[in-house]
């Protein structure tokens, strides 16, 4: 299967054969693939070769590491169209996923300035700052700090933990969304974000920040997120 006198390289042919196991399914997300060791015997390569291959591949995201463990194939990852805005919920149900949280920290104090600046308020203005870990189908895939005016939504429910913001908002409270603003960002993830996403420290991440705006133009919510690296991806339609 490795053609030695390819003009392709030998860490690419690796890759090539991984990937073909992986699209034809005879290796499934959560296998272990042989040892570096084994793969080279097999292959009658040098273990960087192998080590080189398979590091690209958990790069990329398809294969992932676990220390001490080994390397397994990865769970295909969450693909996200960009259009519209919609709520963690609302995305999660729309591929079959279950939503959920876990709290991390829920409180009313003054804005920072960053995020008074975010939502147009005075600094003494006090707004709820809410830390989440967004679950699907339990596995963490996001990390989310929400700050929200509180001056303009007034109290949020206490059991914010299994709720939608955004249904509580509209459905309840009846507030009209109107739009957001987002930029992505790549970044890796520090101590606090990987112990949250259960990831290691340095490992990739998106950093999202979101502002959403009542349909009056009034700045709603300031939202940090970290996603995962390896577990999503965003994708957008673009007219020309
Ligand atoms: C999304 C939004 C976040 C919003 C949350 C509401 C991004 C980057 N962020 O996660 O701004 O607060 O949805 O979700 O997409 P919920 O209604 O499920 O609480």
């Amino acid at each position: 299967m490795i053609d030695k006198n390819s003009p392709l390289p030998i860490y690419y042919q690796i890759q090539e054969m991984i990937r073909k196991k992986i699209d034809t399914a005879e290796w499934e997300p959560g296998d272990m693939l042989p040892s570096e060791r084994i793969f080279a015997e097999d292959f009658d390569v040098s273990r960087m070769t192998v080590r080189q291959a398979v590091t690209e591949l958990a790069n990329e995201g398809l294969l992932h590491r676990e220390k001490g463990k080994g390397t397994f194939v990865a769970e295909p990852k969450i693909e996200q169209p960009l259009q519209g805005l919609t709520s963690f919920t609302e995305d999660m149900k729309a591929r079959g996923l279950a939503p959920g949280s876990v709290l991390i920290q829920y409180t009313l104090r003054t804005a920072p300035l960053k995020v008074s600046e975010k939502l147009q308020a005075n600094t003494d203005v006090p707004v709820y700052e809410i830390k989440r870990i967004r679950l699907a189908d339990d596995v963490p895939m996001a990390y989310e700090r929400t700050f929200i005016n509180s001056a303009i939504v007034g109290e949020l429910p206490e059991d914010i933990e299994n709720r939608s913001i955004y249904y509580f908002l509209e459905k309840e409270k009846g507030f009209k969304i109107g739009d957001g603003e987002q930029t992505f960002e790549a970044s890796l993830a520090n101590t606090e974000e990987a112990g949250r996403l259960d990831i290691n420290e340095g490992d990739p991440i998106l950093l999202i920040q979101r502002i959403t705006y009542l349909e009056d133009g009034t700045p709603l919510e300031y939202v940090k997120s970290a996603y995962r690296g390896d577990r999503y991806k965003f994708t957008i339609k673009m007219p020309r």
